[in-house]
């Protein structure tokens, strides 16, 4: 009786880890990160990544820029605690790669290209990644995404040339 009564409890058990499991690994992965201004610029704005198959959608927006290109990375420290954003470290580059557009098959997983602000100021950013992910080693969870003062030249090593940091925020996984 009383093994039976345990055995039932081990299976109840067993399928309901299961089921937790499987709801966890199922759902759609949503993580964001919120800009703060870095040199003293006035640049806001959020990004969000969100996991779709094999491939990582990116939404930017983002305001305060001097109208053009800006150098548009996930840099490899989850730290934006310094004024210049220096504290944000270089390019996320888990896989040793040189600097590059974010078209290019070999390149830091981090290089994302140029974001292009209008008259006004505000850039919009709409994109589908490959590299980027949200599993093991490349993780570009607890990372950050900067925003560059110019424009990244997707060629000069390791940086694009893209100067100084106008926008730094930690990027964090979201409901
Ligand atoms: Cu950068
Ligand atoms: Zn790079």
């Amino acid at each position: 009786m009383l093994n039976s009564i345990r055995s039932y409890l081990t299976i109840s058990l067993s399928v309901l880890l299961f089921a937790i499991l499987f709801s966890c690994g199922s759902k759609s992965q949503k993580a964001e990160a919120i800009l703060e201004p870095k040199s003293g610029s006035n640049v806001k704005g959020k990004i969000t990544f969100t996991k779709e198959g094999n491939t990582m959608k990116v939404v930017a927006d983002i305001e305060g820029l001097t109208p053009g290109d800006h150098g548009f990375h996930i840099h490899e420290k989850g730290d934006c605690s310094a004024p210049d954003g220096s504290s944000a470290g270089g390019h996320f580059n888990p896989k040793s790669m040189m600097h590059a557009g974010p078209d290019s098959p070999e390149r830091h997983e981090g290089d994302l290209g140029n974001i292009t602000a209008d008259a006004s100021g505000k850039a919009h950013l709409d994109i589908t990644d490959s590299i980027l992910t949200f599993d093991g080693e490349s993780s570009i969870l607890g990372k950050s995404v900067i925003v560059h003062e110019k424009a990244d030249d997707l060629t000069t090593q390791p940086t694009g040339n893209a100067g100084g940091r106008v926008a730094c925020g930690i990027i964090n996984l979201v409901n």
